[in-house]
């Protein structure tokens, strides 16, 4: 890189003394035209033959070097650069039947670090994106308390508060392949999972104000959507990390994410993390909701559903390369990847190159936070031969990530949510990946 901005700068100072040794008239033309490649002969001659296609290229000045970029504020909200058009998120269009009770999927195969930016945060709504209007929604703490509230943002937002990094995951990530369907991207085998910094004041503090009556045990949080989604927190996880949240990512919440405030059990489903939060009601026995007992619970082999399948288990997958990003050359290459675990911090990170029969401890790259996405990486040299990339990880609470084999013959394959099993990626001699299960 410095190599190229010096000889740009080289290349500028060659031009411009080029200009100072035209006649006068022809100069200032030169000059007025900006740094114009084909102003003269002698230019011509300084930067080299012009070829098609490759104006921009070193060593002749790019377009954009030869006229001044827009000023400040041009874009009072900075947007990606227009050249990252492809970098969005995603839904699969059989998935559900409609557009608002659906789901669209984060590109982990292009992201970096464990932020997602919050406008490629995977969205997941029932009832669509309600427009609420900050000034006139409260949040009403009733049930089995002292002192029922009924809050204004401004109220929510003078208590303290907390900013933690986390992973928000569906439980449904990864369940269309419990029976074997082969989805050919990453954005869709993984991408209802997302990682944030989220601010908010802790549930606890609010209940602490509110006064817990004896004998309370469970929260129900309901939100302000048409689909009035309800979920009952047992009150231990209420009173340990939930987070009352209205700020992502240094900024108030986006409306996909529940704009102006949610409910985030970090670890846990994404599910229990109700968006849109109008009401939290303190009582003795959890409510028996829609959405903890028709649908997220796990139908078993026998017939019978789990239930209260709150945390998101440890979980990994290899995001470079991956079928969106096939392996361009032989050599040496950065493997990467990333895990979590709603248990804690993930431990290790283990990588297969041969379809789980060996594997190689990778490295835990930059920051690794309890209930966080955490990147692995490790270098291979490859050859050009095939591959079957796996990788498993291992938690703070010693929780090994299960092959598929395992976890059907737990669960079955009736099953939707919670499918945190290995992934395999299979890589041809030609450095295509595609999506394979292994057993
Ligand atoms: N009020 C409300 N809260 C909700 C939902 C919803 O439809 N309505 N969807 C839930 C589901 S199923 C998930 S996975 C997460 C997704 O959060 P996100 O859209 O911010 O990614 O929100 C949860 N909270
Ligand atoms: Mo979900």
């Amino acid at each position: 890189m410095k190599k190229l901005s010096e000889n740009t700068t080289d290349l500028l100072q060659e031009i411009k003394t080029e200009a100072a040794e035209l006649p006068q008239n022809k100069r200032r033309d030169f000059m007025l035209n900006g740094l114009k490649l084909t102003a003269g002969t002698a230019l011509a001659t300084a930067v080299g033959k012009v070829v098609a296609g490759q104006e921009n290229l070193p060593p002749n000045v790019p377009t954009w070097q030869k006229s001044l970029g827009r000023g400040v504020v041009s874009v009072p909200y900075g947007q990606p650069s227009k050249h990252e058009a492809n970098l969005i998120r995603r839904t699969v269009e059989w998935l559900t039947a409609d557009k608002i009770a659906s789901i669209s999927m984060s590109p982990l195969h292009k992201m970096k670090g464990i932020i997602t930016p919050s406008g490629l945060h995977f969205e997941r709504y029932h009832g669509g994106v309600p427009e609420v209007n900050p000034d006139d929604h409260r949040i009403m703490i009733n049930g089995m308390v002292e002192r029922p509230l009924l809050l204004t943002m401004d109220e929510l937002m003078s208590f303290p508060s907390e900013s933690h990094i986390h992973f928000l995951e569906c439980p449904a990530n990864g369940g269309m392949e419990w029976r074997g369907a082969q989805m050919e991207a990453l954005q869709f085998t993984h991408g209802m999972l997302s990682g944030s910094e989220w601010t908010g004041v802790k549930l606890s503090t609010i209940l602490q104000e509110a006064g817990i009556k004896p004998g309370a045990k469970w929260v129900l949080a309901e939100g302000a959507d048409a689909a009035g989604m309800t979920r009952s927190i047992p009150l231990d996880k209420a009173l340990d990390d939930t987070l009352v949240v209205f700020a992502q990512n240094g900024e108030m919440l986006r409306p996909e994410q529940g704009y102006p405030v949610r409910l985030f059990t970090p670890g846990w489903e994404g599910n229990t993390s109700v968006k849109w939060l109008r009401r939290l009601e303190v009582g003795d026995m959890p409510w028996a909701q829609r959405e903890e007992t028709s649908k997220y619970t796990d139908l078993l082999a026998d017939g019978k559903a789990r239930k209260h399948s709150f945390v998101q288990e440890v979980n990994s997958v290899i995001t470079s390369p991956c079928p969106e990003n096939p392996i361009k050359r032989k050599g040496l290459l950065q493997l990467e990847g990333l895990a979590w675990s709603g248990h804690g911090k993930v431990k290790r990170v283990d990588v297969s190159l041969d379809g789980g029969v060996s594997w190689q401890t990778a490295k835990l790259k930059g920051l690794v936070l309890s209930k966080s996405l955490t990147r692995f990486g490790m270098e291979i040299n490859w050859q050009g031969e095939p591959l079957l990339l796996q990788s498993r990880a291992v938690d703070e609470t010693g929780y090994v990530q299960p092959t598929l084999s395992q976890l059907r013959e737990v669960r079955g394959t009736n099953s939707i949510y919670h499918k945190n099993s290995i992934h395999t990626w299979q890589v041809q001699t030609d450095g295509a990946v595609n999506n394979v299960q292994l057993g």
